[in-house]
């Protein structure tokens, strides 16, 4: 490859298309605060992923953090240890405890059939992820989660635009929380947001991410600045338009490696989930070492000789990281299913200019 191939390319429209919103920011002076083009997106977003609440943020970890605050969520928090940091940071930054619970090898989401060991007097919640943009069995969460009086805060950072059941995969869970960071589906630059159920929720939520303002003289929470900005929100509204023509693009490179990576003995990919449209974010496969005759750091590092640069998502485990490793629920012993997952995945390169030629490449150093 003559060139650097990432394991994402951000998507962006034609820049003429965006200046007429610049113009009309510097025109306004309206920069912040809940201005025109942010309620905009909200209501945008909110009809097309069919959720009745969306609040804006300045990314998906301020999101976390400030859901975690708005449902007053305290104690121990029961979450995956196979994700992006940020989602046990934002435990950490609230003086939650993670109790990190393993994960299942379909999709390498959060097993439930374990969740209610890892339940003591103190837990509070359960945060699970939609790793890759696949749904957690979220039906059998919601029932543990009813049955113990827990709240359910989905981190939906990589599931924008997915749907599972006919309806947003958002739907789901007491909150969910997107990101809308450069190397998502969609983009607005950095960027995330709640999903809340209730109008009450939003409002709080709301609050929050603007120091706990309810009015100009009124505080009424140790809220945060998490706002985005009118910049952001007006390339949501232009990047909105072009989603679907992305998906498609996202759709046929998925069929392609999907197809082609099928014979090749010790290389897999995770199963199609059932009753799920997928967004494509993630192309996930998986080394065995035995049978593919070279082990996946060696995979990945011939990958990268040939330009090639997808990324171990997620290795190390968050388990493992110095700040999460004294937890019990950290030990080795009890994440099996996950360390087997991080020791033996690569994401490949997916987005929507990736052409056919490049994908073949890929395909062909993977087959030796
Ligand atoms: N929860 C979950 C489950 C998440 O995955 C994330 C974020 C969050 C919460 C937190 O949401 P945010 O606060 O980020 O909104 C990336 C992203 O920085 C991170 O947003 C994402 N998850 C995570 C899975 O991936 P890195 O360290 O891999 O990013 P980086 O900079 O190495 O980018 C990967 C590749 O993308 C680069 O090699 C080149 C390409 N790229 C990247 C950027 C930033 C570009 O071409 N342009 C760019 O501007 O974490």
């Amino acid at each position: 490859m003559d060139r650097p191939i990432y394991v994402t390319k951000p998507s962006l429209p034609d820049l003429q298309e965006f200046i007429p919103y610049l113009e009309q920011i510097w025109e306004s002076g309206i920069l912040t605060n809940n201005g025109p083009f942010h309620q905009q997106l909200e209501k945008e977003l909110a009809e097309f992923l069919g959720v009745p609440y969306v609040s804006l943020f300045a990314n998906g970890t301020l999101a976390l953090v400030t859901a975690l605050q708005a449902l007053r969520i305290t104690g121990e928090v029961i979450t995956t240890p196979f994700s992006f940091v940020a989602t046990t940071h934002s435990l950490w930054w609230n003086n939650i405890k993670p109790v990190f619970v393993d994960i299942e090898p379909e999709f390498c989401n959060i097993n439930p059939d374990k969740i209610e060991a890892a339940i003591t007097s103190k837990t509070t919640a359960i945060m699970p992820v939609h790793v890759y943009g696949n749904p957690c069995r979220v039906e059998r969460i919601k029932e543990i989660a009813d049955t113990y009086g827990l709240r359910v805060i989905y981190d939906a950072a990589h599931t924008f635009g997915a749907r599972y059941n006919g309806q947003s995969i958002c739907s789901y869970g007491d909150l969910s929380i997107l990101s809308f960071h450069a190397t998502k589906v969609f983009n607005t630059l950095e960027g995330g947001a709640i999903i809340s159920h209730d109008e009450a929720t939003k409002k709080r939520v709301d609050n929050l991410k603007n120091f706990g303002f309810v009015n100009e003289t009124t505080v009424v929470a140790p809220g945060i600045n998490s706002k985005m900005n009118e910049v952001q929100a007006a390339l949501g509204l232009v990047q909105l338009k072009h989603h679907p023509e992305n998906i498609e693009k996202r759709k046929a490179v998925a069929e392609m490696y999907r197809q082609s990576l099928k014979g090749i003995s010790g290389i897999s990919c995770l199963s199609e989930p059932e009753k799920t449209e997928p967004n494509y974010a993630y192309f996930p496969i998986l080394v065995d070492e035995h049978l593919y005759g070279m082990s996946r750091d060696e995979l990945y590092e011939k990958l990268r000789k040939n330009n090639i640069y997808g990324r171990r998502y997620f290795y190390p485990l968050i388990s493992e990281f110095s700040m999460y490793k004294g937890i019990d629920s950290a030990e080795p012993a009890n994440l099996p299913v996950a360390r087997k997952m991080a020791e033996r995945v690569i994401c490949l390169p997916i987005y929507p200019e990736l052409s056919k030629d490049i994908v073949k490449s890929i395909i062909n150093i993977i087959r030796k």
